[in-house]
């Protein structure tokens, strides 16, 4: 297989690759840092990288990539339990960070390498497999810990070359965005993306509408965010003249993770001139639809399938539906060199996940426009929940409610949330009626443990849990508890 960055090598090498706030490299000051990191863990069999928004993430990743050892990128926010899990699961030889960052306990027997990012260092020349392992990203199921899916490096290329067709992503783009870097959206599109282009990235350390404006101001051609930013945006649009300016001059605006609510589409559009586009993919596909540059931006639709995917729609007993009426409603499966290869330690669940003859299930409902343009309408399991564009399973979160002392039962579902899309709520029966412990201390408790972003926002106390004649949480019926 071909390098994953042609421009590392051959490319502009006096050209600013990646930047973070004042900090940012070349080319060839990435190449040289990222030969390094390669040089450093030549040897590992898999490597941890603490994926703070930091320039030392992204050369720490290359670094690996380079190297072709896989990568475990880890949420500096993890909780503890969270942690011991991905770490006794993925059983990385050594742990990335930036220098001088702050490790929990649960990463004090790895040894630690800290990226220096003037470093100068050649990656060893290896003939790449395209089916090797490049990263393994842990995403959320509805029930028990979450899995490690392994993404091999056909899918990294396969994905960004797709996306560069369907948007004319060039090596002339500058990304800005201000993604976390533990996931697929700000690590494999937001950082991979540009580099594969040649082009660059500006991250913003940490999202918010004024570095929006600062960089798509001053030179930022696209942006990439999960909806809760294009809200925040929507938000902020009528008292800043400024973000107003630099999104009507961005060449492209793109929503991705969870559905765009309609409301902030238009908000955007009328303030701005511009509509934003989206495109639809999973941790274990990568991307899969796109709505394209050059197509019409219908709000709503997520587009077509990228080039090289196959995407249907199939009935609850697994035939496929033969009509595009734009009404039929299916769950979406796809197959292509876009898909992870397996969940890490867990046959059973890739099994799971795939009909015998390759298609994975996305679990998403979908139906198709007669043009072919994908609208997704909901999801199959009630008990995953988007909140902020981050995939939460409502089975971690109950398991780490059980757990507190002041628990007895408890069940979890998501509701509707203007600015996160969905917003956990739990619905808890206390071990001692006259002290049910609070939101706050449970959400702290579910931070400490799993990860802020799961913790719940919403807690309601109940004498007893609905169940039906099997012992089983209606979840449906919790809502006229509240
Ligand atoms: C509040 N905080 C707490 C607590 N309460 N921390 C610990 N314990 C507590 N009890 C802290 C938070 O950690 C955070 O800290 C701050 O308060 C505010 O938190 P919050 O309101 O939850 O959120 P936010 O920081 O405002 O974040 C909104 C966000 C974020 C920026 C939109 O949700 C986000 O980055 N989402 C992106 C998700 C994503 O990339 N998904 C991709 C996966 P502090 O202020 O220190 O930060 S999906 C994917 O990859 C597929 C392939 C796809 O299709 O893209
Ligand atoms: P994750 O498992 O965290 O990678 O999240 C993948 C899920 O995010 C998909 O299965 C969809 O449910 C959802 N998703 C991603 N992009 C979109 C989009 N543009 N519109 C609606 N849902 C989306």
């Amino acid at each position: 297989m071909s390098p994953l960055f042609p421009a590392l090598a051959e490319g502009p090498a006096g050209l600013p690759a990646l930047a973070f706030g004042d900090r940012s490299l070349t080319y060839a000051a990435l190449a040289a840092a990222a030969g390094a990191v390669a040089e450093r863990i030549g040897a590992a069999g898999r490597v941890a990288v603490w994926a703070t928004p930091d320039l030392e993430t992204a050369v720490a990743t290359v670094g690996a990539l380079a190297a072709q050892v896989a990568a475990v990128p880890l949420n500096p926010k993890s909780g503890e339990k969270e942690l011991g899990h991905i770490l006794a699961d993925s059983t990385p030889d050594l742990v990335l960070t930036a220098p001088g960052a702050e490790l929990p306990a649960a990463l004090a027997g790895l040894p630690r390498v800290e990226v220096d990012v003037r470093a100068t260092g050649t990656a060893p020349a290896q003939d790449a497999d395209d089916a090797t392992p490049a990263l393994i990203v842990y995403t959320s199921g509805t029930t028990g810990p979450p899995k490690g899916a392994v993404i091999p490096r056909r899918a990294i290329a396969s994905t960004l070359d797709a996306l560069a067709d369907a948007w004319r992503w060039t090596g002339d783009d500058v990304l800005v965005h201000g993604l976390p870097l533990f996931h697929v959206h700000g690590l494999v599109l937001g950082i991979l993306g540009p580099l594969r282009r040649g082009g660059s990235v500006r991250h913003l350390g940490r999202f918010s509408p004024e570095g929006v404006a600062r960089e798509l101001g001053t030179g930022g051609t696209m942006l990439f965010g999960v909806p809760t930013m294009y809200h925040r945006i929507a938000e902020a649009l009528p008292t800043d003249p400024e973000l107003v300016k630099a999104l009507a001059g961005a060449r492209l605006l793109v929503s991705g993770s969870a559905a765009l609510p309609m409301h902030d589409h238009e908000r955007i559009a009328s303030a701005t001139g511009r509509r934003v586009v989206e495109r639809y993919g999973m941790t274990e596909t990568l991307m899969n639809t796109a709505v394209r540059a050059d197509g019409e931006a219908r709000a709503g639709t997520v587009g077509v399938p990228l080039p090289g995917v196959e995407l249907r729609l199939v009935e609850d007993n697994g035939t496929p539906l033969a009509a595009y009426d734009g009404e039929s409603v299916g769950e979406i499966q796809v197959r292509g060199p876009n898909l992870f290869t397996e969940y890490l330690n867990r046959p059973d669940a890739t099994a799971a996940a795939f009909t015998a003859d390759g298609w994975f299930r996305t679990g998403d409902m979908a139906v198709r426009d007669p043009d072919g343009q994908v609208r997704i309408v909901g999801r199959k399991a009630t008990d995953l929940i988007k909140s902020g564009g981050y995939k939460i399973g409502a089975g971690e979160i109950e398991n780490a409610l059980l757990e507190h002392p002041g628990v007895r039962e408890a069940a979890v579902t998501g509701e509707p949330d203007p600015d996160l899309g969905e917003r956990i709520v739990a619905w808890v029966v206390p071990a001692d009626p006259r002290f049910p412990p609070g939101v706050e201390e449970l959400a702290d408790h579910v931070a400490r443990r799993l990860a802020p972003h799961k913790r719940p926002r919403v807690v309601h106390h109940l004498d007893a849990l609905p169940r039906n004649d099997m012992g089983k949480i209606m979840k449906r019926s919790l809502g006229s508890h509240a």
